[in-house]
């Protein structure tokens, strides 16, 4: 029988991933789209698949559609990508960002739990949870603290607690993936990456001049969004609802990124980069290189993307659509 799939945040970077890799997996694809002004900009990460999807109007804050569309679909498996993704801004629309990605999940596991409970349930669990604990040999781990520093951190730890709580209270079938930072050349411009390869893009073909960064000396470990979302489908049939890690385990500086990026067009980014403490955040999670090696001998995942390739291929985007 074909397999029903419900994703929330389908039009973003990963849901939109999710929905291609599911489709060729042969499942029926359904999302939640939340109501934009601009109709463009509600699907244009799904233009290739529009007539491959169904896409249904809904938000994590409004119970009624939520249970309006699981009862509709009665989904085999339920993906909560939906969120208030970007952390910087998490600062500026702290109760927005609590109620949408705290509280809306409480929202889709209590419909979960009362109009779909055989379905399987993934929450887009998140390293920005560990904060600035790290182990003694650098890495985040399982069993690491975790001590968000931003808005959006505290409110994926209590959605993260929530989902462990309803699978041990009332038996479901709910997991977290915690993904560390995953990039496309479908990610926002105002993430890190997407803003250092538009921006390094730009001044090659002569359209400016400067690029305005913040912390230039926080570490990440970043993957590509194609690999992760395959871990998602990954851990959401693993036969046992888990935890699971998903990262590079390696690490990079922003300042690193730039280097490496400018580089790649044959120019030296401190002739352009500057400082703008707009760009800063009130406190900022300094290090991160997750330890994935649960997710790649229990669910025998890896990567295909290396960090050089996956910028190649933003570059290469980039380069496309500037003329
Ligand atoms: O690209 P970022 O905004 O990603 P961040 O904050 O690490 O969050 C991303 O990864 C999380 C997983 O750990 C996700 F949960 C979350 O949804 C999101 O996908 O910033 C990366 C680093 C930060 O240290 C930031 O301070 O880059 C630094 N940075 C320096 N200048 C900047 C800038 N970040 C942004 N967005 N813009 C800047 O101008």
């Amino acid at each position: 029988m074909t397999k029903k799939a419900l994703i929330t945040g389908i039009s973003g970077q990963d849901g939109s991933y999710l929905a291609e890799y599911l489709i060729g997996k042969g499942y029926e694809v359904h999302g939640l789209v939340r109501r934009h002004s601009v109709a463009e900009n509600q699907d244009f990460r799904l233009r290739n698949i529009r007539d491959k999807i169904h896409t249904h109007y809904g938000d994590l804050l409004d119970v009624p559609s939520l249970i309006r569309v699981v009862t509709e679909i009665k989904p085999d498996e339920i993906y909560n990508l939906g969120a208030m993704s970007h952390v910087r801004i998490s600062f500026d629309m702290p109760s927005f960002t609590i109620q949408t990605n705290g509280l809306g999940v409480l929202n889709l596991l209590e419909v979960y739990r009362n109009f779909a409970p055989n379905a399987k349930f993934y929450q887009a669990s998140s390293s920005e949870m560990f904060g600035n604990s790290v182990d003694e040999d650098g890495v985040q781990r399982l069993t690491t603290p975790m001590n968000p520093v931003s808005p959006y951190g505290c409110a994926k730890l209590l959605a993260y607690n929530l989902v462990r709580h309803y699978r041990n209270a009332y038996g479901l079938h709910a997991c977290n993936g915690i993904l560390f930072n995953h990039e496309s050349p479908r990610r926002g411009s105002n993430f890190v990456t997407n803003k250092v390869v538009k921006a390094a893009v730009e001044i090659y073909k002569g359209k400016r001049s400067k690029l305005e960064l913040g912390n230039l000396d926080s570490y990440r470990d970043w993957g590509h969004s194609k690999d992760y979302v395959r871990a998602m489908h990954m851990i959401i049939n693993h036969e046992k609802p888990e935890e699971f890690i998903v990262s590079t385990g390696e690490t990079h500086s922003v300042r690193d990124l730039c280097e490496i990026v400018f580089n790649k067009l044959g120019m030296d980014y401190r002739d352009y980069v500057v400082q703008n403490p707009k760009y800063m955040r009130p406190e900022e999670l300094k290090y991160l290189k997750g330890d994935s090696s649960k997710a790649r001998k229990t669910l025998g995942w890896k990567p295909d993307y290396t960090f050089e390739t996956m910028l190649e291929e933003m570059i290469n985007k980039w380069l496309n659509k500037i003329d």
